[in-house]
């Protein structure tokens, strides 16, 4: 029988050997991105003394006491030099919170700060909170826009899962202590908020996801745009559409900002992710847009089709054929780190170059709607290169 102290050195062995895998990126792709052979984080990247009492007195069988069940949905900030996830940890109660994993390199070595983070109330509790984006905004405060889901009082009684979907805001300059800020006040349920970097027209500006209900988005036709005067009171007033959803899509039944854009040159480059229903259920996969320099909220590029879909053990999950992303980061050198989850289970990395997905946006032919479009536009591709072999 194993002792107590060998069980121990076991799992922390183990542990380390987990964390400080090198993580290795897998060739040949398609141009684009590049994907790498390990998640980042999953539920055993946290550490054993959050799931496990220590001590032999109180926990003779070293049996854990505190499951933790998924590590997904991350924020991402580059910060003193150190790739930071902001992730959103499910327990195995289901609640989610917010812990930070940091990282030298921003590909392997993640290992998250000691306590999760203890983030203040608004006015009234929130059940659940999930999916922060992370901006470090130009007024100088990191703003975390995450959801705050509760119970829908209103909903019949015995019916437990009508939820309402708002967005949190919180600031902080150390990642440590939060400041709450008002929930962002708007007409429709919201998720998918994101704070924009910069002042436009000397106002705040959130990207947003107006939805009819919990889950469908209905009537809200896309992602948003909202000018917001007070960020200490922050309220939609006037919302115009920038990413609509077609039929017949990958975005056909909901779209999300993912983080927020990255200004380049050429205009600010955008992930999102589209949604559409088929019989396996709801398919989350990426895609990317951009809007213009001079009018964050102005389209300028929209290519067709799915820049990331979930693939081989990335399909399989808690919530099966989902791929979800809320950070990523634009290091000094010009490298994108695309931190996705897959399946609300784990969390993964993905890297580019700014000059890349700029590319991508650019030259990547627009959905055109139909099967007729679709086919002439391969057909102007096919022509030219076959004329150029010539
Ligand atoms: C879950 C989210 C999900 C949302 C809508 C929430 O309860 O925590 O992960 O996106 O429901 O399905
Ligand atoms: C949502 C998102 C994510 C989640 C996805 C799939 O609506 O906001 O939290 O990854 O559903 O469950």
């Amino acid at each position: 029988m194993e002792t107590f102290n060998e069980r121990l050195e076991t799992l922390l062995r183990r542990h380390e050997e987990l964390i400080t895998r090198e993580n290795v990126a897998i060739d040949g792709g398609n141009g684009i991105f590049t994907r790498y052979k390990y998640p980042v984080l999953t539920a055993e990247h946290t550490p054993l003394f959050w799931r496990y009492d220590l001590n032999e007195r109180t926990n003779p069988y070293l049996m854990e006491r505190i499951g933790m069940n998924a590590t997904m949905n991350s924020g991402a900030m580059k910060w003193n030099g150190r790739y930071l996830l902001m992730v959103r940890v499910e327990g195995a109660d289901r609640k989610s919170f917010f812990a930070v994993a940091e990282s030298p390199n921003g590909v392997d070595n993640f290992r998250f700060w000691d306590y999760p983070v203890t983030m203040p109330e608004d006015t009234v509790p929130a059940t659940n909170v999930y999916d922060m984006r992370l901006t470090a905004h130009e007024d100088g405060w990191i703003y975390g826009v995450f959801c705050a889901e509760r119970h829908d009082d209103s909903a019949p009684a015995g019916d437990l899962s009508a939820a309402t979907a708002t967005a949190g805001i919180a600031r902080t300059k150390d990642l440590k202590t939060w400041e709450r800020l008002p929930d962002l006040k708007s007409r429709s349920q919201q998720r998918n908020v994101v704070l924009h970097p910069e002042f436009v027209e000397g106002k705040y500006a959130f990207y947003t996801r107006p939805q009819d209900g919990f889950i469908d988005a209905g009537s809200g036709g896309g992602i948003g745009w909202a000018l917001v005067d007070d960020i200490t009171h922050a309220e939609v007033r006037e919302e115009t559409i920038i990413d609509r959803r077609y039929y017949h899509t990958i975005k056909e039944v909901k779209n999300g900002e993912g983080p927020h854009p990255i200004k380049t040159p050429q205009g600010w480059l955008h992930l999102a992710h589209g949604v559409r229903a088929c019989a396996a259920g709801l398919r989350y996969v990426l895609y990317m847009y951009m809007t213009a320099l001079d009018d964050p909220a102005r389209l300028i590029a929209s290519p067709g089709g799915a820049f990331m879909v979930p693939q081989g053990e990335e399909r399989v999950g808690d919530v099966s054929n989902v791929l979800f992303a809320n950070g990523w980061i634009a290091d000094d050198d010009g490298r994108v780190l695309i931190y996705y989850a897959s399946s609300d289970t784990r969390m993964h990395v993905a890297t580019s170059t700014v000059d890349r997905l700029v590319d991508y946006c650019l030259h990547t032919p627009a959905d055109g709607l139909s099967t007729g479009a679709s086919v002439e536009t391969l057909k102007r591709l096919i022509d030219k290169n076959l004329k150029q072999q010539r």
